[in-house]
């Protein structure tokens, strides 16, 4: 069984619609879905701003390469064409942590290698589980504190809205 941690978002089509998506592909193995937010872009690609939400999932049968091929499998089906990096989407489905897993494989690094310097990633991570932790450098360190660490900017470019992945 592995519990991941996957970062989705969109800017491109119906970025509400792309995300819904994935929940809707998870069904039953949702542990915890974040609210949506409208966040700035990161990386210094001029573009749109995107909808991201943070997802918790569970699956007796998927290991760590299973998320990834599920998450690759859904951004193809949102007709996602990779060409700018850190450019425009339409679906991106990150998987952030895997059972903790550390792995330095180039195919699927674990944890993410970036999702501790990403506001987009940590305020709705943190919103679903509070005592979050994430391992860099080879240590664990818990999701508020790497919050703490970001500019203030780049948390305040992270807005909750009142859309939703699941009906209330
Ligand atoms: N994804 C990117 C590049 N920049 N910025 C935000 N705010 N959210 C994203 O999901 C995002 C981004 C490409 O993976
Ligand atoms: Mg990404
Ligand atoms: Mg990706």
């Amino acid at each position: 069984m592995t519990r991941v941690v996957l970062s989705i978002g969109s800017n491109l089509g119906d970025p509400l619609a792309n995300l819904r998506s994935v929940v809707d592909a998870l069904g039953d193995r949702v542990v915890a879905v974040s609210s949506v937010y409208a966040t700035a872009p990161w990386g210094g690609v001029e573009q749109q701003d995107f909808l991201n939400a943070t997802l918790i999932a569970q699956d007796d049968a998927l290991d760590c390469r299973g998320w990834l091929r599920f998450g690759q499998d859904l951004e193809q089906r949102a007709d996602r064409v990779r060409d700018v990096r850190w450019g425009p989407r339409s679906l991106d489905v990150d998987v952030v942590d895997c059972d903790g897993t550390v792995s330095a494989d180039p195919e699927l690094t674990l944890p993410h290698p970036r999702a501790h310097e990403r506001a987009f990633v940590l305020v709705p991570w943190l919103e679903i589980e509070p005592d979050a932790a994430l391992t860099v450098g080879g240590a664990p360190v818990v999701v508020a504190d790497l919050l703490r660490s970001l500019d203030a900017s780049e948390v305040a470019g992270v807005r909750r809205t009142d859309l939703a992945l699941v009906a209330p």
